[in-house]
């Protein structure tokens, strides 16, 4: 892998991944190989690409030599941040928090190498010193530090101290919870930077000022920008909700399509942080969003990267299987139905009932105009003399073919198409 940057404040910074940096950070990363943390909260059960911009700092933290660790909020979950978040969240459950922590931890270590390298990364949970805090320790040794004062005036807790909803004291109790962290990763594992979002800098600089009270020695912190769309759409949702990391929740195909449909303003941008991609191959890129706009080719490039880091090559190969079927060039047959369904979740659909398949079967003619694709068997014929019909990707030559149960993919469904891409699904229920 090729290191074209001094430092990786100058690699973040052409990327433009650099929102907030604390005053000489940056002198200490161009000269020290420093271990450097961020936290992820167990709140739900898979990560979404919104912390994939974090996830990508540790993984350039430790390509320069830098050890990264990623920490999972296993104590921090069970009281919720409250930054910038307009409403006071509901407790999770022992039993939800325990399942997501599983969930989040696995994900995590995916993105970072553990052995055979250097600087191996590490990955911890905050429960294990968080939950054993005594109390009264706790508000001798941590909360002494805070003024009340220095706490009201973050701009992470404004709107709730200002606002109707207010701000219970276990929510405002949480910066002192996460400062507490940055101590405890001091000592115990010489950490000395903080990094995450840009919604995280007030945590962050409590951290700070707790490790300079605590034990005198200076630490760090660095913040990335929040990733926003040009088309307005918060980045990370679709339709259908977010797009999660875990391919049950997210299939590589959908992935892989949110990334295909990037706008063209937005995929020079995102090949910098979510990519590592030299300057030559992007600025290449570049060149040929100006040039040739139509094919694509960032983001051709861009899903292809970013699929392949999150899903692996057989996910990147699961993904544009399904994106040639979704096409109508690609081979219909390797495919399941759970498959299609996602492949084909937004045509049209209807459901035919399980047994009108079964022995002889239905012919084509009747099944075309039952699914509602022609509107009279006429039309139908029509359709199927011009060779403008497919059953499940296979033209229908023969107007007295007859669909029966073994058409169905994995018995379930029926691929209709009317020409080049007028999609059908016929679902057996
Ligand atoms: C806890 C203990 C620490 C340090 C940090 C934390 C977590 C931090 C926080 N971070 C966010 C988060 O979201 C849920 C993750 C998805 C399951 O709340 N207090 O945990 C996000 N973070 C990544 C980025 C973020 C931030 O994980 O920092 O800015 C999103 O981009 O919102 O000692």
């Amino acid at each position: 892998m090729n290191i074209p940057n001094a430092n990786i404040v100058d690699e973040l910074r052409w990327r433009g991944m650099l929102h907030d940096i604390s005053e000489g950070a940056e002198e200490v990363l161009g000269k020290e190989k420093i271990t450097a943390y961020i936290g992820f909260d167990p709140t739900a059960d898979s990560l979404h690409i919104g912390s994939l911009l974090p996830i990508m700092v540790l993984v350039h933290l430790q390509r320069y030599g830098h050890t990264p660790i990623a920490l999972a909020g296993g104590g921090t979950g069970m009281i919720g941040d409250p930054s910038f978040k307009a409403r006071e969240r509901q407790l999770l459950s022992e039993e939800s928090l325990a399942h997501n922590l599983e969930g989040i931890k696995q994900q995590l270590a995916h993105f970072l190498a553990f052995e055979g390298i250097s600087n191996p990364a590490k990955l911890l949970n905050n429960a294990d010193w968080l939950c054993k805090l005594n109390l009264i320790e706790f508000l001798r040794d941590t909360g002494k530090h805070f003024t009340v004062n220095a706490m009201m005036a973050k701009d992470s807790v404004k709107v709730r101290l200002e606002g109707e909803e207010g701000i219970s004291f276990t929510e405002f109790s949480y910066m002192l919870l996460q400062a507490h962290d940055f101590w405890h990763l001091n000592i115990e594992h010489g950490c000395t930077f903080q990094m995450g979002g840009s919604d995280q800098w007030g945590n962050i600089t409590a951290g700070i000022d707790l490790v300079r009270r605590r034990t005198g020695a200076k630490a760090h912190g660095l913040t990335v920008p929040l990733v926003t769309t040009s088309t307005g759409v918060k980045f990370g949702k679709t339709e259908a909700g977010a797009v999660w990391l875990d391919p049950k929740r997210t299939s590589p195909f959908r992935f892989y399509q949110y990334w295909i449909n990037t706008d063209d303003k937005d995929a020079i941008k995102y090949l910098k942080f979510f990519t590592l991609l030299s300057r030559e191959e992007i600025a290449e890129l570049e060149q040929l969003v100006e040039t040739e706009p139509h094919r694509r080719a960032a983001q051709t490039r861009l899903a292809e990267e970013v699929t392949r880091m999150v899903h692996g090559d057989d996910g990147l190969a699961a993904a544009k299987a399904a994106t040639g079927v979704l096409f109508g060039e690609g081979d219909m047959q390797g495919m399941g139905a759970d498959d299609l369904l996602d492949i084909f979740s937004e045509v049209p659909s209807s459901t035919i009932p399980d047994g009108s398949l079964s022995g002889d079967g239905m012919s084509i003619v009747d099944l075309v105009v039952l699914s509602g694709l022609e509107q009279s068997k006429k039309q139908a014929r029509n359709l199927i003399e011009n060779g403008g019909l497919y059953l499940n990707g296979q033209r229908v030559e023969n107007m007295s073919q007859v669909v029966t149960a073994a058409d169905a993919i994995d018995g379930q469904v029926l691929v209709l198409r009317k020409g080049k891409k007028q999609y059908h699904l016929v679902s057996l229920k």
